[in-house]
């Protein structure tokens, strides 16, 4: 069992032909928390179409995890309206919650709202939500899907920008740092005075989370062995550069 003071979840996309439902209801079983943020976008779609038993299995055990601890429900730009959200899980959906770090307040949230690509022609986004996921389809490992969405320069565009403005709002509400979703880039990183986190996804390999251990506010990374995602990075910065100069 692997105790975590809090524990940050997001984008489960339940419902989604990608979603890990059997294996997040997994990772329930192995760690001990006293609080589970849900960071945004638990569902694929705002109507919950498409649950499959493995996705119904999680509302089970979140529903049965709320007798114990405590649970929130951060709304995602995928997830359904208040009154469907209370009565799917009993709980009501929330814009952002507060960790409280040894370090100092993290502010959580699903960050969409910093997406500009969100006010973008619908059709542009479609396409590129296409590509990515018939990609995820060909390559069961999710490498290719994660490889080509992080090579977009209009996705890392999207990226940065996001991060900027999460940062500017986590400097004027006096954070520490700020935690979001939304991406599916699970990140850890320190810059201009903001610890920026994002808990990436459970659609993808390796599935990863934020969690707070010893006051400590850090990225996880989930699948095969649990260690710190700056701890994975270090490792896979030794990786000779001819192999990620590919594309
Ligand atoms: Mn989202």
């Amino acid at each position: 069992m692997q105790k975590f003071d809090e524990i940050v979840v997001s984008d489960l996309h339940l419902g989604a032909r990608n979603s890990r439902g059997s294996d997040f209801v997994g990772f329930l079983k192995q760690v001990s928390t006293r609080h589970l943020i849900i960071a945004g976008d638990l569902f694929d779609s705002p109507r919950l179409r498409r649950l499959r038993e493995g996705d119904v299995a999680v509302l089970k055990a979140l529903r049965d995890l709320t007798e114990r601890c405590r649970v929130t429900w951060i709304r995602g730009n995928h997830d359904p309206e208040d009154g469907w959200a209370q009565a799917v899980l009993g709980l009501d959906v929330c814009d952002e919650a507060i960790l409280h770090s040894a370090q100092g307040r993290y502010l959580v949230t699903h960050g969409d709202r910093w997406d500009h690509s969100m006010e973008m022609p619908g059709l542009v986004v479609d396409a590129a939500d296409m590509i990515y996921r018939g990609a995820q389809l060909i390559d069961r490992s999710h490498g290719l899907a994660r490889m080509l969405k992080r090579r977009s320069k209009h996705f890392c565009r999207v990226i940065e920008l996001l991060k900027r403005r999460a940062r500017i709002e986590a400097r004027r509400r006096g954070m520490t740092g700020i935690v979001l979703g939304h991406t599916h880039v699970a990140e850890d990183e320190r810059r201009r005075g903001v610890h920026y986190l994002n808990s990436g996804c459970w659609t993808e390999r390796p599935a990863t989370f934020v969690a707070l251990r010893a006051g400590v506010a850090a990225t996880y990374i989930w699948d095969e062995q649990l260690r710190r995602l700056n701890d994975a990075e270090q490792q896979v910065d030794a990786v000779p550069a001819t192999a990620l100069a590919m594309s």
